[in-house]
């Protein structure tokens, strides 16, 4: 079988080779993917819906608006505009209610191993402490489960705050970015209000102006970033483990022949951990081996893969596009999922084969799947249920074909605290280093490429932009699908410093870390969010995000979450760059996105089309702020002696750290 399975015009090949090997077999003729979708449907996409002029908000319409055509408005008179902004505005709310919602059920859960119910406990002290500092909780003498509950208690209430006060989490902000939010009106006061208020607005006949959409729309994204998304990191993390370097693989190729494959395919870790517990237990090993299976293999798809390779090394199998492949391997006996990112076209994909797709959430049904309700009171029990349903599978697995060489050593687990770390060394953690070889122009800057894969696009659009970055010596940062590209290719991974310009593989040597670091899932970019905060906070790199040398991208995003990071970047003053917005049908509102932002909040959506342009538009972004920062003098070039090695591996490096699978809280 051909590797293009979307050769219509415009469309690109397949290049992911693990997905183009899957699919070339026998056993995976009748499966149709997104890839076979996207062809079917030609390049035949509405262009009032991509240009987001198509309004659905009342049933007078549905309206197809022309921008600058008189009676080409909607039916209610609104414009292209208003009705390009309502739309928008519409997506950051959806992203950000995923997240939202994710994170409550993670706060929860946070809430019942505080109150020491369920199997979980406390991991991270250093970090509960930590925390919360940020919510005024006193911890001196107090029990670590009652400083945890007061925690999560005081988190949960900020999903539902009425008041008008900014969210607890807006103080570890620049005080420049906090007195912006606060004299723009943008700073969030409830996490559940902003989404609530935002649908409200852009509701048929409230609010029709593009700025005052867009300001809600901003702090209805920055309610997620620096709320919600960041409370779901940080209670993980205190929970499960504050992710540090492991060693782990990515790939078709990590389900094994002999084993009870199961793929865990979704967001909310709380599954996941349980499914990790279970797998581990002896009746369950026992069951395996008894239908001849010599053991259980978890594997992880989309975001839930991230959580469970950050902090246990747990392989990962897919990246969003490929939850169809993995299928049609033939070798997965069930995939299971929880909320977000499922495709329901998984089911018609399974029936193939004898693999079992089983939902798990009251929010997330699938005609056709097999309902095992997930109990976060006995999860380990439900996660026991789950396997037992998927090991009854293996006796029934027939053909099977698993791309055995496709899977790739990663270096993963930099959590904004390991970063500090690595590069200040474990007695003066610090982001000093980073921002001194910023600073000396070794590293020209920092990159972060987060978000999805999209059938429609390149799918190694990922991989060049990441290239073509570290060759400028540009350091990289990779959340979610976006990053389990990059570790398919290899990238995220020490040996990739062969790709990098000469002065950013000497530091990437030295300290002996992947020049792309890879952060987490899409939740996780919250640590994105602190991390670039602490390099302010360092001091030399002027005294706001906005003034930092460093851009983001999602350049294959296909989710509404990916908006809502967009925007909460954004209103963050970090300037980020999509391939394409559902804006350009109406002219003022994208001119608003695209440069009106940057006058406000000092940061703008940018959009370039190809992957090439968009590296290069990071670039030249990133040298600008260089330039501005006044640090762009030409300077004799300096060589690492080995005084400099020995400043920089002293006590830190990924090579201490270990890859052994075991927590270490740093
Ligand atoms: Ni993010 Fe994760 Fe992947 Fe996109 Fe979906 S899994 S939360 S939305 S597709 S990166």
């Amino acid at each position: 079988m051909a590797s293009k399975r979307n050769g219509c015009e415009g469309c690109t090949d397949i290049t992911c080779i693990s997905s183009k090997q899957v699919l070339a077999q026998d056993i995976a003729k009748n499966v149709k993917t997104g890839y076979d979708r996207v062809q079917a449907r030609g390049m035949s996409a509405c262009l009032f819906g991509s240009g987001g002029t198509c309004c659905r908000t009342c049933n007078m319409g549905p309206c197809q608006i022309i921008d600058g055509v008189e009676e080409m408005v909607g039916v209610c008179g609104a414009s292209a505009d208003t009705v390009a902004a309502r739309n928008f505005a519409r997506m950051v709310a959806g992203g950000s209610a995923a997240h939202t919602d994710h994170a409550r059920e993670m706060v929860r859960g946070f809430i019942e191993t505080a109150k020491g119910e369920g199997p979980h406990q406390i991991k991270d002290v250093e970090k509960l402490k930590s925390l919360a500092g940020v919510f005024g909780i006193a911890t001196e003498g107090r029990a670590v489960n009652e400083i945890a509950l007061e925690l999560g208690e005081k988190a949960l209430a900020e999903f539902g705050k009425q008041d008008n006060t900014p969210l607890t989490m807006l103080k570890r902000a620049t005080p420049k970015r906090q007195a912006l939010w606060s004299k723009l009106g943008m700073a969030p006061r409830g996490v559940d209000r902003e989404i609530v208020e935002m649908m409200h607005r852009t509701h048929m006949g409230v609010d029709h102006e593009v700025e005052n959409i867009m300001l809600q729309a901003s702090r209805c994204a920055l309610s997620d970033g620096w709320g919600s998304s960041m409370l779901s990191t940080e209670l993980t993390d205190i929970m499960f483990g504050t992710p540090v370097p492991r060693r782990a693989i990515v790939d078709i190729g990590v389900l094994k022949p002999d084993q009870v494959n199961v793929t865990v395919h979704g967001h909310e870790p709380l599954l996941a951990e349980a499914l990790c517990l279970a797998a581990q237990e002896p009746d369950m090993i026992e069951l395996a081996k008894k239908q001849g299976a010599k053991g259980i293999n978890l594997a992880g798809v989309c975001c839930t893969g991230n959580e469970i390779l950050m902090r246990r090394g747990i392989p990962v199998a897919a990246g969003f596009i490929q939850q169809e492949v993995v299928l049609s391997t033939g070798a997965v006996e069930a995939m299971v999922g929880d909320v977000q990112c499922l495709m329901p076209s998984i089911v018609s994909v399974a029936k193939n084969f004898h693999t079992d797709i089983i939902t798990t959430n009251y929010r997330a049904m699938m005609d056709g799947a097999v309902h095992i309700q997930f109990d976060e009171h006995d999860p380990v029990a439900s996660a026991k249920k789950i396997l037992t349903q998927a090991i009854k599978n293996y006796k029934k697995r027939g053909e099977f074909f698993i791309p055995q060489d496709q899977k790739l050593d990663v270096v993963v687990g930099f959590s904004h605290e390991t970063i500090n770390y690595m590069l200040g060394g474990r007695f003066r953690a610090s982001y000093r280093p980073l921002n001194d070889n910023i600073i000396n122009g070794r590293i020209r800057g920092v990159a972060a490429i987060v978000g999805c894969d999209n059938f429609k696009l390149a799918d190694d659009s990922h991989v060049v932009i990441a290239k073509e970055l570290l060759k400028n010596n540009i350091l990289v940062l990779a959340t979610g699908c976006a990053a389990t590209a990059l570790g398919r290719a290899g990238l995220v991974n020490p040996e990739a410093v062969k790709y990098c310009g000469e002065s950013l593989a000497e530091v990437c040597e030295a300290v002996g870390m992947p020049p792309v670091l890879h952060m987490g899932s899409c939740v996780d970019n919250s640590r994105i969010l602190i991390a670039a905060t602490e390099m302010v906070r360092q001091g030399g790199l002027g005294d706001d995000i906005s003034d930092l040398p460093a851009i983001g991208t999602a350049p294959l995003w296909m989710s509404e979450k990916a908006v809502a990071i967009g925007q909460y970047f954004v209103a963050s003053g970090a300037q980020v760059v999509f391939q394409s917005l559902p804006t350009f049908g109406a002219k003022k509102f994208n001119k608003y996105l695209l440069e009106g932002l940057m006058g406000q909040v000092g940061a703008r959506w940018n959009v370039a089309q190809e992957p090439l342009e968009i590296a290069r538009l990071m670039i030249e972004a990133i040298e600008a702020k260089r330039d501005a920062l006044g640090i762009n003098k030409k300077k004799e070039r300096v060589l690492f002696d080995m005084a400099m090695r020995r400043d920089l591996t002293s006590g830190s490096g990924i090579g201490d750290v270990g890859c052994t699978g075991q927590q270490r809280n740093v």
